[in-house]
């Protein structure tokens, strides 16, 4: 069952054939460690999420990512028709803009807008008071933090917020505050999730201390990634999607965008860096850095100088539309030189190609970054995935300046498990602070699937080795990987309280809503069993094992109970599509996935012919089971048009058993006469 590749991911497969890179397939496997991630011991969790919850207590609606400290207090107070805003001079406008969006979505009819100075002077008439920004934003908040008996979020790391809530003198007061503007943002994301709208019942809100803080410094999501590109949709709702879940990074690097590889020292049209202004700004408004990534190095002559003007001159365009942290890449590239002037230059060095290279970072940093107040740069080596040592690695080390991030994907391109020791190992090889490039859930290399499942192996303490934070390379389809995305944005602010299996289940509610049910049957069915602990559709599994037990056992009592819940299964998987295209409201996401819905009608259609088939044969009606098979193969020809693959190591699988089952039946057969020979054509 060979299937045609994109075009794209073959000529990318070929430059690495070319390129002599040991195949993907040795880089992917790796150590198949299985990590724990149903099971976790709960003293962690304690230890590092001391969320408290007084008996007797309602439960807080679920927050993510998972907060730091989460205090609730006895009691709670109605959400007002009428409510107080109070803001200061610097108050962050996106978290005005979102407290105000979220007071609308519950039902608050009037919002008073008072400044800081004014509230104090004269006390509003609004039974409900909210103080939006922190000390270095609004004067009036750290008093009524005191007066509601909680600590101000300084001292806290960027991004940092105390968001309480309670009743001072009889009056309901809620408090966000952050150590800077995106810490008060992050505080009116959680105030969304903390006062969820109720459809027309009043909205309660319960008395809570939240003090919380990223542990990673840099969280976010890295579009580099071979294939289309996503679209200037698709970007803006990520940006909107990455503000929601506190990640704060956007790399801006797809791969097929040929203005940064293939046409690096080529200016922009100006509609096109009118889109990217476009991206610029809503990243802003979503506290998100938007970083802009070159990979110059098809063409370029390291020590040019002419050629690091185009690249300056290239970065400066994004520098006037607001861009500051700048980035280098050196990945997936020949180690050898496009010049002779290189080859005259670094000839002679222990290792030319990283010798190269660092003179271009190091001017590059010396003549833009310096000169550029607020920038930042980043690289990614062409050794990027190594384990260890490497010549390259040691001089490339040596040379580049100290103040330059390191892209780092983990040991292999797609690590199953990234540990605290490999990046301590790495942190002393490079000897530059570490950035991780997650290559998850990015299917590029796989195109065929969607990897829906949580992120998983990486160890809690990563950012005690040198790690200042993660970025996870994206699948093609945008919305899809929305899913995983939200597991990637809870692991990496809070990586100790991070539970894979729980982060999954909310990111399936929230991005499902109504529709959860049929999206889980369908994520089930769409994870990589590589990357995942477990294999899929664990229901199904488990039916799957007793339906052959009971074949082959030839208990027909037993087989007749295993094929009813079976085919129970298949007709619910069978349903899943129309359920999820009446049930979600989000077109482009059922349009990304329609292949593999179609997919998986076809494979529930013929898996429950396959066992009508399997279970007619047992027990002897030959016409059932002929009639079954005939239905069957027309399924599975359908099945094997769509090139997608879905329930992979469950679905497929089954279907393979009870085909060869069914010809082994069929053979034992021939010539038969109650079917007249009618068999001949099956194939
Ligand atoms: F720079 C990197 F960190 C990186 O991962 N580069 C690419 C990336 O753009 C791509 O999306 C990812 C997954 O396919 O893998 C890297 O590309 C490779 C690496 C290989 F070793 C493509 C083919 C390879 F054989």
């Amino acid at each position: 069952m060979k299937r045609a590749m994109s075009k794209r991911i073959v000529a990318h497969r070929l430059i690495f054939c070319s390129l002599g890179v040991v195949g993907m397939a040795i880089l992917f496997i790796g150590s198949a460690a299985t990590q724990p991630w149903f099971h976790s011991a709960s003293a962690s969790q304690s230890a590092h999420h001391p969320t408290t919850s007084p008996p007797g207590k309602s439960h807080l609606p679920p927050i993510s990512p998972t907060p730091q400290s989460v205090q609730q207090r006895l009691g709670s107070f109605p959400l007002t028709p009428t409510v107080a805003l109070v803001k200061g001079k610097n108050t962050d406008p996106s978290a005005l803009r979102t407290v105000t969006q979220v007071l609308r979505e519950d039902g608050v009819k009037q919002i008073q807008k008072i400044s800081a100075q004014s509230a104090q002077k004269q006390s509003s008439h609004a039974p409900l008071t909210i103080w939006i920004g922190g000390p270095s934003e609004n004067a009036g908040s750290a008093a009524q933090l005191k007066s509601l008996n909680a600590e101000g979020p300084t001292g806290l790391p960027a991004g940092g917020y105390v968001l309480a809530t309670g009743r001072n003198h009889g009056r309901a007061e809620i408090v966000l505050s952050g150590v800077d503007q995106t810490g008060t943002f992050y505080a009116a994301q959680t105030l969304r999730q903390l006062i969820p709208a109720r459809g027309h019942s009043r909205v309660l809100v319960p008395v809570v201390v939240i003090r919380d803080w990223p542990s990673m410094q840099t969280r976010g999501v890295i579009e580099g990634f071979y294939g289309a590109p996503w679209s200037q949709q698709n970007r803006i709702s990520q940006l909107n999607f990455f503000g929601e879940n506190k990640m704060n990074t956007y790399v801006y690097s797809p791969k097929d965008d040929k203005y940064l590889r293939a046409k690096w020292y080529q200016p922009y049209p100006a509609d096109k860096l009118q889109q990217i202004h476009k991206l610029v700004s809503v990243a802003k408004q979503n506290h998100v850095n938007f970083v802009y990534a070159l990979s110059p190095g098809l063409s370029i002559c390291y020590s040019s100088s002419s050629d690091l003007q185009k690249l300056m001159a290239k970065d400066q365009e994004l520098y006037n539309l607001g861009v500051r942290t700048f980035a280098l890449f050196f990945d997936d590239i020949r180690k050898t030189f496009h010049c002779q002037q290189d080859q005259h230059k670094f000839g002679n060095d222990p290792n030319p190609p990283a010798a190269a290279q660092a003179y271009l970072i190091n001017q590059f940093y010396n003549k833009f970054i310096k000169t550029h107040p607020g920038t930042q740069l980043i690289t990614v080596p062409t050794d990027y995935y190594q384990a260890g040592h490497t010549a390259y690695r040691d001089r490339f080390a040596q040379l580049v300046n100290p103040n330059i991030l390191v892209y780092w994907t983990g040991v292999g391109v797609i690590a199953p498990t990234i540990t605290d020791a490999d990046a301590q190992k790495t942190y002393d090889i490079f000897q530059h602070k570490l950035l991780i490039w997650d290559n998850f859930p990015v299917n590029d290399y796989v195109p065929h699937q969607l990897l829906l499942g949580p992120l998983v192996g990486r160890d809690p303490g990563l950012s005690e080795h040198g790690v200042v934070g993660l970025t996870a390379n994206p699948m093609i389809e945008a919305e899809a990987s929305k899913i995983p995305l939200f597991t990637v944005a809870d692991y990496a602010w809070n990586p100790h309280a991070y539970k894979p299996e729980k982060s999954w289940q909310l990111s399936l509610q929230r991005f499902g809503g109504s529709a959860y049910v049929p999206l889980r049957n369908f994520a089930e069915n769409s994870l990589q069993s590589k990357l995942s602990p477990t294999s899929g559709d664990t229901v199904l599994k488990q039916q799957i094992s007793a339906f052959w037990q009971a074949y082959d056992a030839g208990d027909s009592i037993q087989l007749q109970a295993a094929a009813a819940k079976l085919l129970n299964r298949f007709a619910t998987l069978k349903h899943t599509p129309s359920e999820l295209q009446a049930k979600l409201n989000n077109k482009e996401f059922l349009t990304e996935i329609k292949p593999w819905l179609d997919k998986l009608t076809m494979e529930s259609e013929a898996g429950e012919a396959a066992v009508r088939m399997v279970t007619a044969q047992s027990e002897g009606n030959d016409q059932a089971a002929w009639r079954q098979r005939q239905i069957f193969d027309q399924y599975m020809q359908k099945a094997n048009a769509i090139p997608q693959v879905i329930g992979s190591g469950v679905i497929p699988p089954f279907l393979l058993k009870a085909q060869s089952e069914s010809d082994t039946w069929l053979q034992l057969r021939t010539p038969m006469t109650s079917i007249h020979g009618k068999h001949r054509t099956v194939r």
